[in-house]
């Protein structure tokens, strides 16, 4: 058969999928796999609100395999101060630790918007999450939204804040049409957010303790019902503290739901000593991918749509979820580079990328079971370089896409990072050591290629290695087939 389109913006044609623990060799079949275009989503999407979020990598997990996001740092100062967090380095609430960016003026993020959405037209969305909070610098964040509103209308503008002040806010974000607005959410009790939170800045005054944390709380609560008012799509990202808001997040995930919340991203504290925060200066770890997932899967048995595709990235990341470009597009590079900014040339990339995700979407569908059959389920770990494909070699993934599978479908659970093992041209043993440990829990490793050495490693280790070109849902299922037919798993 011929690949889906969106195989054929990069690709080679679709191959034979070789298991190699068991020497299964077979042809590639009408191919099976899942229709799910959004992680755990249990309401039915009406078409308005899949307009909404059909080109928006962090609101819709489908749409993450072909479009990008690009965030501007023009946002330095912040209102409340959290444990994970260290004023030298981008807002944790959206970043991971240890990562700084490069401050820009209004205009200068206008100019690097512009000249992005030329280089790369698949960028459908501009966010602001940093360095500092977004609506602690409100001239900054809604001056740039209104640069790039002007001059580049079919780009989203996305926000993500504590929710400190969006009360206040809400008005101007509606009138500027910022369709996407995140708020980090650890708590709705004030006295777990005391372990959080240190202190708030609120009205020209610092308040400490629980009457800190009740205001930020209130004011988040009442931020999330103003949007949910003005129509405005609210993702609550909370970060999972192990020992202090683990238990309680569930609890979180119900209110927000509630209130009116569109999405939940509970994402993993990332915490250690050289990052010089309170958890990391105290010991304070993080959830380890297993516990993180229990939480995700209980959270997602309510009626919420759960985020489980979220990069952590800084607060000037450009590209694909899970790529980094942001240091092709520095302030000394960009502002020597043009404006190649056209939204005719801009039309044409997405025309052809809705052909591409309609045919991925047909093939996904041809093979998801009707009905839910019960059977066991296993983790595999792919790497893929975007378009909903195994596509990339072993040698050149930074991180793994994990998916859950069955004999109905396959289900994207989760991303795991690794070092990746082609360094310099050489593989890396203490790399591949890492990325055993990292994914030990798979069954399978789905590559579009791998060496030979690093694949009888990874057999040793007990990792059965799948080599195909295809629709990422269709190898994995076509896996568990195989790997039934052929052994007890
Ligand atoms: Fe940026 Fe955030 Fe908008 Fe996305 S990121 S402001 S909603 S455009 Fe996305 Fe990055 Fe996760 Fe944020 S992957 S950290 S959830
Ligand atoms: Fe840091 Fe962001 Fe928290 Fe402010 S809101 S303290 S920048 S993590």
């Amino acid at each position: 058969m011929t690949p889906p389109p969106a195989a054929s913006l990069s690709a080679p044609p679709i191959t034979d999928i070789s298991v190699t623990k068991n020497t299964v060799t077979q042809k590639k079949s009408g191919g099976c796999g899942c229709s799910s275009n959004q992680s755990d989503a249990k309401p039915a999407i009406d078409d308005r609100l899949r307009e909404r979020i059909e080109k928006h990598p962090c609101y819709s997990e489908e749409a993450h395999h072909h479009y990008a996001r690009m965030h501007v740092a023009v946002a330095p100062a912040c209102n409340i101060q959290c444990n994970y967090c260290n004023r030298k380095y981008d807002c944790a609430n959206e970043s991971r630790p240890g990562v700084v960016s490069e401050l820009l003026t209004p205009e200068e993020a206008a100019h690097k918007v512009l000249v992005i959405a030329g280089k790369i037209p698949q960028m459908t969305v501009l966010g602001i999450a940093g360095p500092g909070d977004p609506l602690a610098n409100p001239e900054k964040t809604f001056r740039t939204f209104e640069l790039i509103a002007d001059k580049a209308p079919d780009i989203k503008l996305c926000l993500s804040t504590n929710g400190l002040m969006l009360p206040d806010h809400v008005d101007k974000i509606k009138a500027l049409n910022v369709d996407h607005v995140t708020i980090t959410i650890n708590m709705v009790d004030p006295e777990i957010g005391t372990k959080i939170y240190p202190w708030v800045h609120y009205r020209r005054r610092r308040y400490k303790g629980l009457e800190a944390a009740r205001i930020l709380h209130e004011r988040q609560m009442e931020g999330l019902q103003a949007l949910r008012e003005a129509d405005i799509l609210c993702k609550v990202n909370s970060v999972m503290i192990p020992g202090i808001n683990d238990d309680h997040l569930v609890e979180v995930d119900q209110v927000i739901r509630q209130n009116g919340a569109f999405l939940h991203n509970i994402m993993p504290l990332i915490s250690a000593p050289e990052h010089g925060t309170y958890f990391g200066l105290n010991g304070q770890r993080g959830p380890t991918p297993k516990e993180l997932k229990k939480l995700q899967d209980e959270c997602a048995d309510s009626n919420m749509k759960m985020m489980r595709h979220c990069r952590q990235c800084r607060a000037d990341a450009v590209g694909l979820l899970g790529e980094d470009r942001s240091q092709e597009f520095t302030k000394e590079k960009f502002l020597e580079m043009p404006v190649e900014y056209s939204l005719e040339e801009r039309q044409k990339v997405h025309a052809k990328i809705a052909v591409a995700r309609e045919e991925l979407q047909k093939e996904k569908v041809k093979a998801k079971q009707a009905e839910v059959i019960p059977s066991p389920k296993i983790l595999v770990a792919v790497a893929t370089k975007g378009g909903g494909l195994v596509n990339q070699h072993f040698g050149h993934a930074k991180e793994f896409m994990i998916y859950e599978v069955d004999a109905s479908e396959a289900k994207f659970v989760g991303h795991r990072k690794i070092d990746h093992y082609c360094q310099g041209g050489y593989g890396e043993d203490a790399s591949l050591d890492g990325i055993i440990k990292t994914i030990a829990d798979c069954k399978a490793i789905l590559v579009s290629k791998v060496g030979e050495c690093p694949k009888s490693e990874l057999k040793q280790a007990g990792l059965e290695v799948v080599e195909a070109y295809d629709v990422i849902e269709n190898v994995a299922r076509q896996f568990y087939d195989q790997h039934f037919a052929s052994s007890t798993i």
